[in-house]
């Protein structure tokens, strides 16, 4: 197994017809969850990737696993609680904003805890996977990432912040930084870094943020910026910009996921600084084009022939 992605996913459900939320009276059901979308593209792009996480014994849990093993993902890890439902996500408006609701208090994955790690299946795993949503579901998951991190490890920990103000509300965020502290990898966007960290540009990130080996600040649709330490002098290297492609945003959930599918499959490769960063931009830009937080494997020539291309094109 190449990554393992670790995470809550829920039942998406987006309006069906045009007007405001409250007459919709048709919604169409997909997936949407964070780590699972990153897994779900990670096998797009060819990586062999599994997804843990509990779901409930429920329709919507078993249309939850189906949709994520039906992209190629290893589901083996996804525990079935049948005390605990399904998370619900709803994605309210169409192309203008997209505000999220989330009906996940309880859920299923809320419920996981440390008792997770004694089975999570890391042998040969070269990148595990996490993001900044699972210490906001509850004290148990909180816990699970704080002993997730601390825990000896033979793979690489990458680590989305993914600020999600609606799980924080009340919540003590410090922790955000705890555990990105402790990853090898850090992903995380300009807008919220200034949010949660107060700090919006890759140094200032950096001067927040030292410990990660590898830090990658993405900078919306300018593009995103790589500051890597050299493990010989133990100081960070000269930091790699690289623009992203220019589209036209139909939906932007999910960029995020994407983007870091696209990096993580080119760090298993051992791609250079600005391809990893390009290979994350192209996934976020096939996932713009969609409403969908999963879109379909881009072609591989295509994708062969936007890496080696020059800067024409991108932002
Ligand atoms: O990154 C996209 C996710 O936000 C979405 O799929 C739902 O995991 C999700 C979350 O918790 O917001």
């Amino acid at each position: 197994m190449d990554v393992l992605c670790l995470g809550e996913s829920m039942a998406l459900f987006v309006p069906a017809e045009d007007g405001p939320p409250e007459r919709v009276r048709a919604w169409t059901r997909t997936v949407g969850g964070a780590e699972s979308n990153v897994a779900c593209h990670l096998a797009g792009l060819g990586a062999a990737s599994a997804w843990v996480s509990a779901v409930g014994d429920d329709a919507f849990g078993r249309a939850v696993v189906d949709f994520v093993s039906g992209h190629g993902v290893d589901v083996s890890g996804v525990r079935v609680d049948p005390s605990r439902p399904t998370g619900l996500y709803i994605k309210e408006s169409d192309a203008s904003g997209s505000p999220v609701r989330y009906y996940r208090r309880g859920s299923a994955a809320s419920g996981m805890g440390p008792a997770l790690l004694a089975g999570l299946p890391t042998e040969g795993v070269r990148v595990v996977h996490t993001s900044g949503i699972t210490p906001a579901l509850s004290d148990s998951c909180l816990a699970l990432m704080r002993e997730l991190v601390a825990a000896p490890r033979t793979y690489l920990l990458a680590f989305d912040l993914n600020w999600r103000p609606a799980l924080w509300a009340g919540r003590d965020t410090s922790v955000l930084r705890e555990l990105a502290a402790a990853a090898d990898i850090v992903l995380v966007g300009a807008d919220e870094a200034a949010t949660v960290w107060g700090a919006g540009d890759p140094a200032a990130i950096r001067a927040v943020l030292p410990e990660p080996p590898t830090l990658v600040v993405k900078q919306a649709e300018h593009g995103a910026t790589l500051i890597e330490r050299d493990p010989a002098t133990g100081a960070d290297r000269a930091e790699v910009f690289q623009p992203a492609l220019r589209v036209d945003v139909l939906e932007p959930v999910g960029a995020g996921d994407a983007f870091a599918a696209g990096y993580l499959a080119a760090t298993l490769a051992g791609a250079p600084p600005a391809h990893r960063l390009r290979a994350g931009h192209l996934q976020a830009a096939a996932v713009l084009l969609t409403r969908d937080d999963v879109c379909a494997p881009l072609p591989g020539d295509l994708v062969a022939a936007l890496l080696a291309a020059d800067d024409t094109g991108w932002a």
